[in-house]
Formats: C-alpha cells, sequence, structure tokens
C-alpha cells in the first residue's frame, strides 16, 4: 500500500511535538516540522520518489539523516524512532497535545508534577482542582483545559470518533475517488457535497452523489475502490465505506428529477437546509432531498436553482451556506458577488532561497507569471527569524538589487520589494524604518511568543501596526489547524484599528492556517479593511495554495472589491501609500 506524503508529514509532526515534550534541540525540531511542511507542499508522491530511487536531498529541508527516515516510512510505514521514542514517554502523552491551550511545556509539568498522561487523567485533575496549584497553571487555565475536554468529547461523540481533516487532504481524497468513480460508464455527474463543497476549513467525511443508469454497478464500483478498508453499508441509492486513512466516505445515487433537490440537501450546511425548508412550509411547499412538492405534486427539484426559486430565493453559493444571514440577503436581493480565482492578480506573500524558501526569485516569478499574474510581493523573512535565515539590512539591501534587475529583465510580471517583518515582543519591528522606507510592501507577523496575555498580544500587533511603513498583518490569528489555537488577541480591535491606520489583514491562504477564519474575513468586510490573499508560498506548487484563500474568503462574503490583490498594480500601489 503506498504510503502518502500527508502520512508522512503526519509522522513528522508527531515526533516534533514529542520531541518538543522532551525539551530535545530547537533546531531538531523545527528540521522536523519543516519537513512535514515541504512533504505536504509536493505534488509528486515520495513514495514514488523513493521507488524510482530519487535524490531526496534534493528537497527543501531535507538532508541526508531525513531523506533516510523518509524512505524507511514510506517502505514500512513507520519510524523506528518514533516508536522508540514513544516508549520512553507514556503512550497517551501525545494526545494531550491536541488539547487546546496545552503546549509541551505544560505537558510537562504535568506529567512530572502529578504524572498526568492521558486525557481522562487529566479531566480527573482538573475537576479535583489539582491543576491550578501547578507553576504556570491557574484557576482559568484549569477551566479552560475542562472546557475544552468537555468540547472535544462533544467532538468525538458527534463525529463518531474521528477527527476533522483538514480541506487540503480531504481535497487530494476526494478528488482522486471522484476521478475513479467517473470511470464507471453508468456514472453521470458526479459531486462531492457536504462541508468539502462549503469549502469549509476542516471537513469529518465526504458526501458524493452521482445520478446513474444502472445503480447498483456503480455501488459495487464505489465499494470496489483500492483504498477502502471497510464497508460500513451497501445498498441501491446510499453506501458509506472507510477509508484507510480512517476517513469515512457515503455515496447517494439519485434520479435525475432529484438531483438539484439533493444536491442542495447534502450541500447542507443543516441549518441552511433547515431555513430554506422553513420558508418553504410558509409557502405550503414540501422540500426535501427528493424534491420540492406541493401536495403530492413534485413542482421543482432537477436544478439548485429551481428549489431556491421555488421559495422565492436566488442561487446562493455554497461558500455562504451556513444560516449566517444568506437567506435574508436573498429574499432582499443583496448576496455577495464572491471573489472568484480568477479575479485574483498577484500574489503578496512569499518566500525564496534568501530565507527558508525553495527556489530563486526569478523561479518564483516565472512560475506566478505563468499563472497570469501582474506583480508578486517577495517577502523573506527577516534577521529575527534566525532558523529561517531571515534577511538582516545587508542581504535585504542585495535581495533589492536583484529585484531591479530581475524587473528589467522579465516581461509581464512585476516584482515588488517586500519582506515579512518579525514583530518582536513588545511590538518593535527587528529592521528599521530606513530600509522599509524602500520597500514597496511591508508585512509583518507574529512568529513567537503566542502565549502573552490578550491584553499584551492586542498591544503588541497594535504597535507594529502604529509603524507608518506597515501595510499588511500577516496570518493574524497565530492558529494552525488541528495543531494550535490562536493566541489570545482582540481581532475586532485589530481590524478596527487596521481601518484608522490604512493597514490590511491577510488571509493566509496556505491549508494549515487559513488564517483570517471566515468570521473575521466577514468582520473585515464590515469595518471596510481590506483583506489581502495570499500564498505564504515556500515552493512554487505552495502558489496554487491560492484558491484555499479564495475559498476562505467567499465564506467570508468577500467579493473581488474587498480583497487588495485583486486590484491592478497601478491602483494597489495606491491603495498602499499610508
Ligand atoms: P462534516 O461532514 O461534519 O464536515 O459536515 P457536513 O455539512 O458535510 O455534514 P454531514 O456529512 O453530516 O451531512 C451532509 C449534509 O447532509 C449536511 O451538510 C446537511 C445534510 N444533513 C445531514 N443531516 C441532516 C439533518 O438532520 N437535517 C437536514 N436538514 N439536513 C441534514
Ligand atoms: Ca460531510
Ligand atoms: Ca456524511
Ligand atoms: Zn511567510
Amino acid at each position: 500500500m503506498p504510503v502518502h506524503n500527508n502520512d508522512i508529514a503526519d509522522i513528522f509532526n508527531e515526533f516534533a511535538d514529542l520531541l518538543e515534550i522532551k525539551r530535545a534541540n530547537p533546531f531538531r525540531i523545527r528540521s522536523y516540522r519543516n519537513a512535514a511542511r515541504t512533504l505536504t507542499g509536493q505534488s509528486r508522491n515520495i513514495s514514488d520518489m523513493v521507488r524510482e530511487g530519487d535524490d531526496l536531498t534534493q528537497l527543501p529541508g531535507i538532508g541526508k539523516d531525513l531523506a533516510a527516515k523518509i524512505k524507511e516510512i514510506a517502505e514500512t510505514g513507520e519510524l523506528s524512532k518514533l516508536n522508540d521514542l514513544k516508549k520512553e514517554l507514556p503512550d497517551d502523552l501525545s494526545k494531550l497535545m491536541k488539547i487546546p491551550g496545552l503546549g509541551p511545556k505544560k505537558i510537562k509539568v504535568l506529567f512530572q508534577d502529578l504524572g498526568i498522561a492521558s486525557v481522562k487523567s487529566l479531566k480527573k485533575a482538573a475537576q479535583g482542582h489539582k491543576l491550578r496549584e501547578l507553576e504556570g497553571f491557574g484557576d482559568k487555565t484549569e477551566q479552560n483545559i475542562l472546557g475544552e475536554i468537555e468540547r472535544i468529547e462533544e467532538e468525538i461523540k458527534k463525529h463518531g470518533g474521528k477527527e476533522r481533516i483538514k480541506l487540503f487532504r480531504a481535497e487530494q481524497i476526494a478528488e482522486k475517488y471522484r476521478e475513479y468513480l467517473e470511470k464507471h460508464k453508468e456514472a453521470e455527474k458526479i459531486q462531492v457535497a457536504g462541508s468539502y463543497r462549503r469549502r469549509r476549513e476542516t471537513v469529518g467525511d465526504l458526501d458524493i452523489l452521482a445520478v446513474c443508469g444502472k445503480e447498483t454497478g456503480l455501488m459495487d464500483h464505489f465499494v470496489g475502490y483500492e483504498d477502502v478498508e471497510k464497508i460500513i453499508s451497501k445498498g441501491k441509492t446510499k453506501s458509506s465505506v472507510l477509508l484507510r486513512a480512517g476517513f469515512q466516505v457515503d455515496l447517494r445515487v439519485v434520479q435525475p428529477e432529484s438531483y438539484g433537490a439533493a444536491l442542495l440537501y447534502f450541500t447542507g450546511s443543516k441549518d441552511h437546509n433547515i431555513a430554506v425548508r422553513k420558508i418553504g412550509v410558509g409557502k405550503n411547499l414540501k422540500i426535501n432531498e427528493y424534491g420540492v412538492f406541493k401536495g403530492d405534486r413534485q413542482i421543482a427539484g432537477k436544478t439548485e436553482s429551481e428549489v431556491y426559486k421555488a421559495v422565492g430565493l436566488p442561487f446562493i453559493e455554497p461558500e455562504l451556506r451556513e444560516d449566517r444571514g444568506e437567506i435574508e440577503a436573498g429574499q432582499k436581493g443583496n448576496l455577495p458577488r464572491l471573489v472568484e480565482l480568477g479575479d485574483i492578480r498577484g500574489d503578496l506573500h512569499m518566500h525564496t532561497r534568501y530565507s527558508d524558501g525553495r527556489l530563486t526569485i526569478k523561479e518564483m516569478a516565472e512560475a506566478a507569471r505563468n499563472k497570469g499574474y501582474e506583480y508578486i510581493a517577495v517577502s523573506d523573512h527577516s534577521k529575527h527569524l534566525t532558523v529561517a535565515n531571515g534577511l538582516d539590512e545587508r542581504r535585504l539591501a542585495e535581495q533589492m538589487k536583484e529585484i531591479d534587475k530581475l524587473n528589467q529583465e522579465l516581461k509581464d510580471i512585476r516584482i515588488l520589494k517586500s519582506i515579512e517583518l518579525d514583530i518582536l515582543e513588545d511590538g518593535a519591528l527587528d529592521l528599521p524604518d530606513e530600509v522599509l522606507k524602500d520597500l514597496d510592501l511591508v508585512l509583518c507577523s507574529v512568529h513567537y511568543r503566542f502565549n502573552l496575555s490578550l491584553e499584551k498580544q492586542t498591544k503588541r500587533i497594535l504597535k507594529a501596526m502604529d509603524n507608518p511603513y506597515v501595510n499588511i498583518i500577516c496570518h493574524p490569528s497565530g492558529r494552525l489547524i488541528n495543531e494550535r489555537p490562536p493566541y489570545e488577541v482582540n481581532m475586532e480591535k485589530l481590524i478596527k484599528s487596521a481601518k484608522e491606520r490604512n493597514c490590511f489583514m491577510e488571509l493566509n491562504a496556505h491549508p494549515d492556517r487559513l488564517d483570517l477564519n471566515d468570521i473575521y474575513c466577514k468582520m473585515a468586510k464590515k469595518e471596510g479593511v481590506k483583506v489581502a490573499v495570499s500564498t505564504d508560498a515556500h515552493a512554487q506548487n505552495d502558489l496554487d495554495f491560492m484558491r484555499f484563500g479564495v475559498g476562505q474568503a467567499r465564506r467570508g462574503w468577500l467579493e473581488t472589491g474587498d480583497v487588495l490583490n485583486t486590484r491592478s498594480w497601478k491602483d494597489l500601489s495606491e491603495e498602499l501609500g499610508r
């Protein structure tokens, strides 16, 4: 069975987590995390590369040692070093890492002072008020932990014990499955519905819909897929399987005259469906996955638009279907015209070999030009981020010279001089204004000290925004989906202050981040703050992450006018002037 890149990345991330608990060398920890990132960003299957004897050390951040570990995982499905490390640590310890607010440091204290090594014993200790006495904990932390445990238990109950997976991963699984299903000669209109179609950042399971001549043939084909581990159920119109990746996929086969109604129903969200159905009830219509019915007579259902029309609504884009005001907006004719991938004219955040990126500036620029972009910003890390080989004044000056030269040489793309500054703990920036004034675009980010109080973290970022050269706050909440919760910060205040200062917020399109999230995008729009949808690319393929960013932007109701990088360079340069 082939091992997927993400499986290898998961193993490296787990390894890094455990090393962190053991307080291993930070460089070592980081090298595993970087390697995991590299692997998830690769379009080629690493197992195939191993099989073909390719030189893995050509990949960014992969040295001899990591290459050997990748080979081991690709060949055996596991990493013996990880197993050794786990033997040194109690089994359940790594599960504690999944609780928001519990980092390796706190887990180490829990383990050493109270012998806590499982979620169960943690819950008991929290209920018995044992945590508040520990160093670095307090009443509030104790309550939060208890709250998080209960929330996780709820989630687990709801989803049959399975974790939600990131959209990127869901996409790899869904697209492969869909291609396979489409090969079947009776299959028509294969559509992946559910949260996947709504472009939610994480997906619980996949809901596939199909129209098919002879229903049963397709069902045999569906359950015969190579990645199926277990058939949960198999019927004439409905089947469910569990994939080896631990992920459930449901298939529904429907009649052509019900296709739109079924698509609407299985796209959800549940709350959206209920709201639509309620309007139907008011009009004496019954709406379900088979169609819209007046008494026994079906009056609509072939397309989604038909169903919406029957209840007096225009078509509502899947990303909006969360019952967050889209029904009312539809009734009033106020639905947003959502931004599309094709509206994006440039990418305002990426890294090159000058810091921790994989390609040269020229290679990045050419890749962006081939995507049809008008401009890119080269925004490498600044000097505080030494582990990423951040730029000091001298190296930045060199880079700027190179960009000048490339701008003369390259046609049809403009390279903007930029930087991703580190916001220091006190809100200062790690390069002086004399340097910043010569850049086209200044980005800044929090990359360390995530654990400041709400007040301090907010103040820190506000102070950075006070610098007149700063344009964009990157990945403003700092969260990593399923891995690290957002730091505590008053986002509403940041957004309002950005408006006052003519700053912009980033929607980092990396599928691990998608930060700002949908809710905050909508807030930014409401406050009149434009959002830069940027990939933070470290390699050529990462430029394609734009589609995830655009998906999240659409979930946040953003229109072309709300997104900074839909502007031509001329308009953008005017916007950036503070
Ligand atoms: P997920 O899988 O947790 O990421 O989220 P969804 O939205 O894909 O939810 P899922 O897979 O449980 O169900 C797919 C769709 O089916 C859901 O979005 C709406 C519809 N649906 C499921 N259960 C109900 C229900 O009880 N009532 C209504 N009206 N619709 C439902
Ligand atoms: Ca689903
Ligand atoms: Ca489902
Ligand atoms: Zn970056």
